[in-house]
């Protein structure tokens, strides 16, 4: 399997800052939606270029420490124990599974390493067992990324002296319709783990899921709401529902690709200086849309065969993209 290599960046500034703050409303957002299709891309491109050398992409690797039987009841997921996906509750690894899942992803090209928990929060004792987990993967040298549910007080500092630099945290849809989704919590208490996050000094990966029957307008929702979190998250997953027979929303109807397209580039104008990852649902979109999603401005994706559960590209599919497009993996800044 070959390995993707970073090369020397191509522009030696720093990333520019964060701009500063503009308030977005869910009406401006969606004028971007309705833009002509190629005009929106082409601005998205060129608000790329300004921030990121567009021919960078972070890697990220996936591993779920915990899968399964997860007591919330989000419509999308197949680790929801209110649902019969087939996916049954397993064991924490331990850490020597995780750091050897590490060592792979590193060998292949990842700069980043997000450990991921099906749990509406964890324990005490959980953040004690992945605080361990944290610090072995970093002391290998890549950056950490933790998503184990809402916090309580204390938690995120614990973490981020544990050796953790993002949490990811997602919104996933527009607020107003967050209780059509899940139903055992409230958009408020994700806000309430964000801020926690953020006074501990995290750096907060925070993206959605479209796909989920929404409207444009509703996406311009979620677009809106992410845009307006401040400061703005550094890392943006933009997932592509992977409909998962046994959940509410396996029968949930196609969205058009350049529907998909569209949320990332206005996501990219929304949030300039954010990473905007290409997220789940990569397994079964053609190169050419991902492609489209890269001039559009998403320059992050998941690398590795298997997101938390469900599938990703493979290594040497991957590979084969970059090549084609020439891309290359971005050293961590
Ligand atoms: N339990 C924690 C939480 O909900 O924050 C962390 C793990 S949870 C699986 C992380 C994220 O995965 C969710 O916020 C959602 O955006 C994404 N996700 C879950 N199921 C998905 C699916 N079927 N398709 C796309 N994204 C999905
Ligand atoms: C995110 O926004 N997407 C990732 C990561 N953050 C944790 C998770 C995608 C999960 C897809 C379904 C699964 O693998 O179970
Ligand atoms: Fe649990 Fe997270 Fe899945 Fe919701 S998305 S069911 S909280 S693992």
């Amino acid at each position: 399997m070959s390995k993707l290599k970073p090369v020397a960046l191509r522009r030696s500034s720093p990333p520019t800052p964060h701009p500063v703050a503009q308030y977005w409303r869910k009406c401006q957002v969606k004028e971007l939606f309705d833009l002509p299709f190629l005009e929106l891309v082409y601005r998205a491109a060129a608000v790329h270029r300004e921030h990121f050398d567009p021919q960078q992409i972070q890697l990220s690797a996936l591993l779920s420490v915990k899968t399964g039987g997860c007591p919330e009841d989000c419509e999308y997921c197949p680790q929801s124990a209110h649902y019969d996906t087939g996916i049954t509750q397993s064991a924490v690894l331990t850490v020597e599974e995780v750091v050897a899942k590490a060592k792979i992803a590193q060998s292949r090209g990842a700069s980043r390493f997000c450990m991921g928990a099906a749990w509406r929060g964890p324990k005490p004792q959980d953040v004690e067992t992945v605080s361990e987990m944290i610090a072995a993967v970093k002391a290998l040298g890549l950056e950490t990324c933790g998503t184990f549910g809402m916090l309580e007080d204390g938690m995120a500092e614990d973490l981020k002296q544990a050796g953790l630099d993002y949490y990811n945290h997602n919104i996933d849809t527009d607020p107003e319709r967050y209780n059509d989704i899940i139903h055992t919590r409230r958009h408020e208490d994700r806000m309430d783990t964000l801020g926690k996050v953020r006074r501990a000094g995290l750096k907060i990966c925070c993206g959605g899921i479209v796909g989920m029957n929404e409207s444009r307008e509703q996406r311009a929702g979620l677009i809106a709401a992410l845009a307006n979190l401040h400061p703005q998250p550094e890392s943006v997953p933009i997932n592509r529902l992977i409909k998962t027979p046994g959940t509410p929303l396996a029968d949930a109807e196609d969205l058009d690709w350049t529907e998909f397209v569209r949320t990332v580039a206005v996501a990219r104008i929304t949030m300039p200086a954010s990473y905007v990852r290409l997220s789940a649902g990569r397994a079964d979109m053609p190169e050419s849309v991902q492609a489209m999603c890269f001039l559009a401005g998403a320059n992050s994706v998941f690398c590795g065969d298997t997101l938390l559960t469900a599938q990703n590209p493979d290594t040497d599919s991957d590979t084969q993209l970059m090549a084609k497009l020439d891309l290359q993996p971005m050293p961590p800044r």
